[in-house]
C-alpha cells in the first residue's frame, strides 16, 4: 500500500501546482490513522491554535493541514486562516459513532458555508467501514443532508483507515476535481 501511494501521488497531483488540502473530523474519527496510511511520513509541524492542535503534513507538492473539529462554534473563526487557499477539504467521519452524527452534521454545514471553501472540492471519508453496524455511504449522505448541497462538488467515499481500503478511490476523486489547477503541459516541451 505504501509503494502504491508513493507512485500514485505523482500521477494524481502533478508537480506543476502546489495543492493545499485540509483534513478535518471529530476526535477519534481516524484522521491520524489515514494520514499515516497515506504514507506522508511524520507531521512536520504542530501548532497549537485556540483550543486545538493544527498539524501540517507535506509530501512532494502536497500540503495537508489536519485538525479536530470540536463542535465549538467559537473556534471556527480561527480556522479561516487554514481554509484560505484550500483546494480540497477531506472530512473524516467515524461511521460507528451514531451518537455524535448530529455534531458532525453541524460541523460539515459550517464548513460548507465557509466562504474560503466556496470552490473547494469536499470529500467525505466514511471511515471504519470494517466495523459491524457502521453507517454506509448512502446512510451517511442522508444523515448529513448532503443531497441539498449545490455550492461545492462533494463525494462520499466509504473507507477503512486501518487497511487503506477506499482511500485511493477517494483521492482519485479529489484529483479529478482539482485537475484544472495544474497548468497544461506545453506541447513539445522537454
Ligand atoms: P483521530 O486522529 O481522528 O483522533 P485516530 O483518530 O486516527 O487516532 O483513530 C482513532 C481510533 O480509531 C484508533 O483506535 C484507530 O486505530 C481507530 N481507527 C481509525 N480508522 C479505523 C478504521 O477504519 N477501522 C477501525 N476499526 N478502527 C479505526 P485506538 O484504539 O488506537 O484509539
Amino acid at each position: 500500500m505504501g509503494q502504491l501511494f508513493s507512485s500514485l501521488w505523482a500521477t494524481l497531483f502533478p508537480s506543476a501546482h502546489t495543492y493545499r488540502l485540509v483534513l478535518v473530523g471529530l476526535d477519534n474519527a481516524g484522521k491520524t490513522t489515514i494520514l499515516y496510511r497515506l504514507h506522508l511520513g511524520q507531521a512536520v509541524d504542530t501548532h497549537p491554535t485556540v483550543g486545538c492542535n493544527v498539524e501540517t503534513w507535506t509530501h512532494r507538492n502536497l500540503t495537508f493541514e489536519a485538525w479536530d473539529l470540536g463542535g465549538q462554534a467559537n473556534l471556527r473563526p480561527s480556522w479561516a486562516t487554514y481554509y484560505s487557499g484550500t483546494d480540497a477539504a477531506l472530512v473524516v467521519v467515524d461511521c460507528t459513532d451514531r451518537a455524535r452524527i448530529g455534531i458532525v452534521k453541524a460541523e460539515v454545514a459550517a464548513l460548507l458555508a465557509h466562504d474560503h471553501l466556496a470552490s473547494a472540492a469536499v470529500l467525505i471519508l466514511a471511515n471504519k467501514q470494517d466495523c459491524p453496524g457502521a453507517m454506509g455511504p448512502a446512510e451517511l449522505t442522508a444523515a448529513l443532508g448532503l443531497d441539498a448541497v449545490r455550492r461545492q462538488a462533494w463525494h462520499v467515499q466509504g473507507c477503512c483507515g486501518l487497511s487503506g481500503e477506499g482511500l485511493v478511490e477517494g483521492l482519485e476523486w479529489v484529483a479529478q476535481q482539482v485537475a484544472h489547477l495544474a497548468p497544461a503541459p506545453v506541447p513539445g516541451a522537454a
